[in-house]
């Protein structure tokens, strides 16, 4: 049973004003501007290494985040959406590193009547049940209650229909300035919302955006979402009801039906719904930019891996010859991985997951080449110089690496056009300051994750599919990785081959602590890169590196491909102050016995 804050809910007025949008480009909807977060309220509280524990009683936001359903049309179709603010994607939060943020969730999402969860935590569950987190900074653990806590049975945060929750956000005065992003995280509806709408970026400012080149380039944050959509049971079906599966009810992709497990019999019998929760399939899904769709697919009944798929009209960014143009790319998808090229312009890439290297890297455009990968959850920041006169595409690159094909999409398309200018590429960039490189001698100690997947679900025979970290599971209570404060550690991601349990490409996301990334598929990567998430391909391993720096807690890593998460591919893992010794003293050793004996 779930013992979580439960207090009173209080309908807040203040909730942050979103103003019409304003964008520069045709054609371009950039949602919300930029919530810039006031500095007023962000005295930096004093952290000593144990921070924080619950906010205080007389806590006052600076934001406050209200997930609630949204009734919009999406090409044509009246459907309903859960939103944060009323908006999709959620507003743009702006802070810097040194603040303390502190965002109220309230959920205003209507309880759900649906019976039938039998308690297995990794079938998908309470789907209106919320919690947040910030992704990509470096900030306490913030998933279990209460926030940092090293209890290592403590619950999840689940803020039920009609409850908040405060969150003290302390972000570290060494944050990186980038580009990071915030999305529930309740196990069981994770992946329910998040395809529902509920994400949104989060930038830190700082000495990055003030280099003179970049401070002169117009900033685009590019938010990339999808929404996943089933007919309702009504007759004259339409998509009005969006993504609200009956419990235990499963979207069989290869039968294009929604089947029920029946423990009696241990079958999933057919049923005549029309919407079941789905690890990746969807009777139609939209893919947004900023909230506006650019690209359709609907299930395919006669190859289900390779649903119908649409190109719509995707949005255009007008730039000079010569213009500089900063570019911010979000893959907030549920489970798209992108490989992405900007159509016969070069690339100067600035910064991964938040991250910016030392100088950008300049990444040429190769035909059918990805100039950058992002699994789902990872950002790129990248400039853009304006070449010849002509429309170019943004474009993700097909993939074959997962479930279903990823077909090409034109993501967006610059439109270069007017008189000419020279603006400048930087040379350097600001350093960051937080992830010293990680020396050799310092590795304390090298770990293994195999993330591996079994069909038929064995374990999971409601789901059925089994997705497992080292064979296991997510068991919300258990913690089969303690890690300690100060000391560096090198894990391996490893996906096998199909004959031992890899089925297809998983991207790996860790709380708390940004990571080095030493190698991926064996092949070693530059010294300053620096993720939260790294996409680790079918018969391959990514190498990371890690420092747990100042904080301490019961956290989670997970496959970021959320219904993969929802139904298991997670552990929690511990950071403990200090490695404790070992007393082996009379006065331990008699007290031992005695608990042996009671
Ligand atoms: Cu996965």
């Amino acid at each position: 049973m779930r013992e979580v804050t439960r207090r009173k809910f209080m309908t807040l007025a203040a909730t942050v004003g979103v103003a019409a949008a304003s964008g520069e480009a045709e054609g371009f909807s950039p949602g919300p501007p930029p919530t810039e977060i006031p500095s007023t309220f962000n005295s930096a509280v004093e952290v000593d290494g144990m921070l924080p524990v619950a906010a205080p009683e007389d806590f006052v936001p600076d934001l406050v985040l209200d997930a609630a359903f949204i009734t919009k049309i999406l090409d044509g179709h009246k459907v309903r959406l859960r939103a944060y603010n009323g908006v999709i994607p959620g507003p743009m939060i702006e802070t810097r590193a040194g603040r303390t943020l502190k965002i109220r969730v309230t959920n205003s999402l209507t309880p759900e009547a649906n019976p039938g969860w039998a308690g297995d935590m990794d079938v998908p569950h309470e789907m209106e049940h919320t919690n947040l987190h910030l992704h990509g900074l470096d900030i306490a653990p913030h998933i279990f209650e209460p926030l940092g806590t090293s209890d290592v049975g403590a619950p999840m945060i689940s803020i039920a229909p009609g409850q908040y929750k405060d969150y003290p956000f302390v972000i570290p005065s060494d944050q990186s300035p980038g580009l990071n992003w915030y999305h529930p995280h309740s196990h069981g509806s994770t992946a329910i919302q998040g395809v529902s709408g509920m994400a949104g970026g989060l930038i830190v400012k700082g000495a990055i955006d003030e280099v003179p080149e970049i401070k002169a380039a117009k900033d685009y944050p590019l938010v990339v979402q999808d929404i996943g959509l089933f007919p309702t049971d009504k007759s004259g079906a339409d998509y009005s009801d969006s993504y609200e599966p009956k419990q235990n009810a499963m979207w069989q992709t290869f039968g294009g039906n929604v089947t029920i497990y029946n423990p009696q019999t241990g079958k999933a019998d057919p049923t005549n719904l029309k919407c079941g929760f789905t690890t990746g399939d969807y009777a139609l899904r939209y893919y947004l930019l900023n909230g506006e769709p650019f690209f359709k697919e609907t299930h395919n009944d006669d190859k289900p891996t390779n649903p119908h798929a649409k190109q719509m009209e995707p949005q255009v960014f007008k730039l000079r010859s010569g213009e500089v143009v900063r570019f911010r790319l979000l893959n907030a998808c549920s489970d798209l991985m992108m490989p992405v090229q900007v159509e016969q312009h070069a690339m100067y890439l600035l910064a991964m997951d938040g991250n910016n290297f030392d100088a950008p890297e300049v990444l040429e455009w190769n035909n059918n080449v990805p100039q950058v990968t992002l699994g789902p959850a990872n950002r790129a920041e990248f400039l853009i110089k304006g070449g010849k006169p002509g429309k170019y595409r943004i474009l993700q690159l097909e993939q074959t690496q997962q479930f279903l094909v990823g077909v090409q999409k034109t993501i967006a398309v610059i439109e270069v056009s007017g008189t000419p200018v020279n603006m400048k590429i930087p040379r350097e960039l600001p350093p960051i300051r937080r992830d010293a490189p990680i020396e050799d001698h310092e590795i304390k100690k090298t770990r293994y994750f195999v993330f591996s997947s079994e069909f038929p679900g064995v374990r999971n025979p409601v789901v059925g599919i089994d997705f497992y970290v080292n064979n296991q599971l997510y068991d919300e209570f258990a913690v089969p990785t303690t890690v300690f404060l100060n000391q560096c550690e090198e894990w391996h991601i490893i996906v096998p081959s199909g004959e031992h349990g890899g089925t297809e490409g998983h991207p790996f996301h860790i709380h708390v602590n940004d990571f080095e990334v030493k190698s991926i598929a064996g092949i070693k990567q530059r010294r300053d890169l620096i993720q939260d998430t790294i996409w680790v391909q079918q018969n391959t391993a990514s190498v990371i590196r890690m420092r747990f720096k100042e904080w301490t807690g019961k956290s989670v890593f997970h496959c970021h491909i959320l219904p993969h998460e929802d139904t298991g591919m997670m552990q929690n893992f511990l950071i403990l102050p200090d490695v404790p010794a070992m007393d082996m003293s009379e006065k331990s050793m008699k007290s031992l016995k005695l608990e042996r004996q009671r």
